[in-house]
């Protein structure tokens, strides 16, 4: 139902608003932050888009920036950036940039409308629902591409000023396997790497990682290697990663979790295990040990789709490796056992004692700019700073460092993203607060985002940068965002890094920082008492390093932005008092981890079905991932430059092997129907052996895409699952362009395995 202005006063009417807004609009006047940077300077701040964190110098001439050249003395890039770096600026200056709050009215069509509007409605309505549904009935869905001091802002307004219990972000898509993985094996969400290890490690394992593609800068990084790597790849595709490497191990998909037991079961069976450490620093190996003891080469040969002298390569391999560093990203995140597989691969590096070491390590690469930012001080996870909602000592501690009574924090945990939706769909939650995201392209299942979840809300508000994303174009509310490049504040990096980024852009219109929307809101709200200190982006970084005290991720040693400035980016921990003796630091080089009896913990279980397994009607698997270096996810930023377009196919393709084109009678270039039990959609056939026969590959970036996929998720972490699903290939036009393609009904050899 699409909210009007005229449902909204007659909503206002018949629900009680038993509070009173508080409006000193002329009182409250945001302004705009003058430049702070000299007219023809030269700015050096990271990256907007992926986690490797990137410093790009911005150039500016009579105060407007012009271009972008990578930062050379910044110890994360040395002088590289990837494309969309080179291109950040572009996408600040589209047309399409949301200028203005805008409110859908009585016809279903938007107007602009000024701040004190927007801020009155998004009130009224908002408190209308509170007071009439309770608490639980309004939600916020957040970022990992605003900054750490933004999100710190929404999770304690959301959470202690406004009474939201139910938050959380676009993280959970991308990073929630791994921060359940960390947290149970190691007692906290602590990826243990420095990228210098990438540069370090004799062997290096990538699982589910297309480096080159995904995090092209750190494949850099791989290169500058002098140890003359052995690089193995495992990923069911032979990406561009794949074929850079020295060995690609093509599994079949979701067969990872048997792959990595197995493994395990030949290193200890033969004895190629660290005895001493696993001994001294870790829990559970032995019951790990007789676990493994079923995943036998055979069966793990059979199940993987490897041969038996590939697995005894692989092992052999981590075994003579001095150093070996375990790398994984989404092929492994996103699955419907995604967690345990995590903590697998966190086990092959306990027992062989890859960890603590230079060069070694079991490092899950983050994905967002600041996906970091979100896992530790978004308070929906966890309370503010890697705290634990459950925990009264915690909630005391954070209540005492607000100065806020400690009944504002909720003993319990947020529901998760898919938890949040379902109670959308059931009509328990009534209002969506979106920032930073736009689920409408990006979330697993789409068409059941649309029909059955977005049409049941009574009040859609959306914060972004453009007016135009499927999210944007839905709401009832849009609060029109400033971007990267016109905001200041930190973002971190996956390995822990504070960098910061810069004003060096107006933002346009009445455009405002999500900062500033976010004190425009508690002013509204009638909770900029709690706010008193929030008064800019460095005051809050302040809450947050208090926050931070005795913790793991600790930094209280930070002293200001300029200190972040000055040392090229700052890693977590630097706790108060320590010196900053080294730009790239690891974790657990001591052999203490945090959970309570400083060990790390075995954690396994028994693999489990895929949720949809190939079938005769649907014999495919259907993989998803990133396409291209020049594309970033829905494609609001990127496909704004002229220049990255060039990079890329325009139009939504597939890739599919030749064995199967052939058996479809689909032909190079020509339109494919690609169908799943949830949806059908059309896209451009590339027929390649980098898919093996039995899969396809649709990239994400197109909003298609996720009308095919299926709502599963992993159960620890509930991630969505984007990885696996069945699907079938029809080609639309015959050879001569005269007959339909005969349907596809090859058994694939994943569901062969099954049998
Ligand atoms: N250019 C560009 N870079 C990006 C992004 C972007 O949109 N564009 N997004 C950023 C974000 S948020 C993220 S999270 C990262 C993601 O970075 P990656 O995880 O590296 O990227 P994906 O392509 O999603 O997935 C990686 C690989 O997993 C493989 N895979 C699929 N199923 C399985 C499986 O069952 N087992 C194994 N072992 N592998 C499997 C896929 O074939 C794919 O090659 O990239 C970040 N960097
Ligand atoms: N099928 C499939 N689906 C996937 C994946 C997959 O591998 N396969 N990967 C998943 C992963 S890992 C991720 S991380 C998600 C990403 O999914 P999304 O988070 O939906 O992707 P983005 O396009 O990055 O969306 C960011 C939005 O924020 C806006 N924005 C940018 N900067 C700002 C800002 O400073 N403030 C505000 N308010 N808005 C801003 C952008 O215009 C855009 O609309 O996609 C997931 N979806
Ligand atoms: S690799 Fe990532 S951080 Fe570096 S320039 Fe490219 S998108 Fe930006
Ligand atoms: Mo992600």
């Amino acid at each position: 139902m699409k909210m009007t202005a005229g449902k909204l006063l007659s909503r206002q009417a018949d629900g009680p608003l038993t509070r009173e807004l508080v409006l000193e609009p002329g009182r409250f006047g945001l302004g705009k932050v003058p430049l702070r940077l000299a007219p023809d300077d030269v700015a050096s701040m990271v990256c907007g888009f992926c986690s490797t964190g990137c410093a790009l110098n911005v150039h500016l001439r009579k105060g407007a920036a012009i271009n972008i050249t990578p930062t050379t003395d910044y110890p994360v890039n040395l002088g590289m950036a990837c494309p969309k770096g080179w291109e950040a600026l572009t996408p600040l200056a589209a047309a399409d940039r949301a200028t203005t709050p805008l409110l859908r009215d009585a016809a279903g069509a938007t107007r602009a409308v000024d701040w004190d509007t927007a801020m009155q409605v998004f009130t009224l309505r908002l408190k209308a629902i509170q007071d009439r549904h309770g608490p639980e009935s309004i939600a916020w869905l957040g970022s990992g591409q605003i900054t750490t001091e933004e999100l710190a802002f929404l999770g304690a307004l959301g959470k202690f000023g406004m009474g939201i219990l139910h938050g959380d972000g676009n993280t959970r898509q991308c990073m929630a396997t791994s921060v359940s993985a960390y947290k149970e094996s190691f007692g906290f969400d602590a990826p243990p790497f420095t990228y210098r290890d990438l540069e370090e490690s004799d062997v290096l394992v990538f699982i589910g990682s297309n480096l080159c593609i995904a995090h092209p800068i750190l494949w850099q990084r791989v290169l500058r290697n002098p140890n003359d790597p052995r690089i193995i790849v495992i990923d069911p595709r032979r990406t561009e990663t794949a074929a850079a490497a020295t060995s690609h191990y093509a599994i079949q998909p979701k067969s990872d979790l048997v792959l990595l037991y197995g493994l395990a079961n030949i290193l200890i069976a033969r004895g190629w295990i660290h005895r001493e450490y696993i001994a001294q620093h870790t829990d559970g190996f032995d019951e790990f040990a007789k676990h493994v003891q079923a995943f036998d080469l055979h069966t793990v040969a059979a199940k993987t789709g490897l041969t038996e002298s590939q697995l005894e390569d692989l092992a052999s391999a981590i075994y003579n490796g001095k150093r070996v560093s375990f790398w994984w990203t989404m092929g492994v995140n996103q699955g419907h056992e995604a967690t345990r597989t995590a903590q697998a691969v966190i086990n092959l590096a306990l027992m062989t004692g890859n960890i603590g070491r230079p060069g070694t390590g079991a490092n899950s690469i983050t994905g967002q700019c600041n996906a970091m930012g979100s896992r530790l001080f978004s308070n929906t996870t966890n309370l503010l700073g890697g705290h634990d909602f459950r925990n009264a000592a915690h909630r005391e501690k954070i209540a005492l460092l607000l100065g806020i009574p400690i009944e504002r924090i909720a003993s319990e945990n947020s529901l998760a993203y898919d938890q949040i939706l379902d109670g959308v769909e059931r009509g328990k939650i009534k209002a969506l607060w979106i920032i930073g995201t736009n689920p409408m392209h990006s979330w697993i299942e789409s068409r059941k985002l649309r029909d059955r979840v977005f049409l049941k809300l009574d009040f859609l508000v959306v914060q972004d940068m453009y007016h135009s994303t499927e999210t944007a174009r839905e709401a009832h509310l849009l609060l029109p965002a400033a971007a990267w490049g016109e905001k200041e504040g930190t973002f971190i990096n996956s390995e822990r890094r504070f960098g910061l980024i810069k004003k060096v852009s107006r933002a346009p219109g009445q455009a405002l920082s999500d900062f500033n929307i976010f004190r425009l809101v508690a002013h509204y709200w009638g909770c900029a008492e709690i706010f008193r200190e929030w008064t800019s982006p460095e005051a809050v970084f302040q809450i947050i390093k208090r926050a931070s005290r005795g913790q793991p991720c600790d930094i209280t040693g930070i002293r200001d932005y300029r200190m972040i400035d000055e040392a090229g980016g700052v890693q977590w921990p630097l706790t108060e008092g320590a010196s900053l003796d080294s730009s790239e630091r690891r974790l657990f080089e001591d052999g203490r981890f945090y959970r309570a009896n400083g060990r790390a913990r075995f954690v396994f279980a028994d693999p489990t079905p895929v949720p949809e397994a190939p079938s005769r009607e649907y014999p495919l698997v259907l993989l998803t991932g990133r396409g291209s270096s020049a594309q970033w996810h829905t494609q609001t930023r990127t496909a704004k430059s002229d220049i990255l377009r060039q990079l890329y196919p325009g139009a939504i393709y597939v890739e599919i092997n030749p064995i199967d084109a052939q058996e479809a009678r689909v032909k190079s270039h020509e339109l494919v129907l690609v169908e799943s039990r949830r949806g059908a959609i059309q896209a451009r056939a590339v027929i390649t052996g980098t898919t093996a026969p039995g899969q396809i590959f649709v990239p994400m970036h197109y909003a298609a895409t996720n009308q095919l996929t299926l709502s599963a998720f992993d159960p620890d972490s509930r991630q969505p699952a984007y990885k696996a699903c069945a699907v079938r290939i029809r080609a639309l036009k015959g050879r001569a362009g005269k007959k339909r393609g005969r349907p596809f009904r090859r058994r694939s050899a994943l569901a062969r395995a099954r049998d």
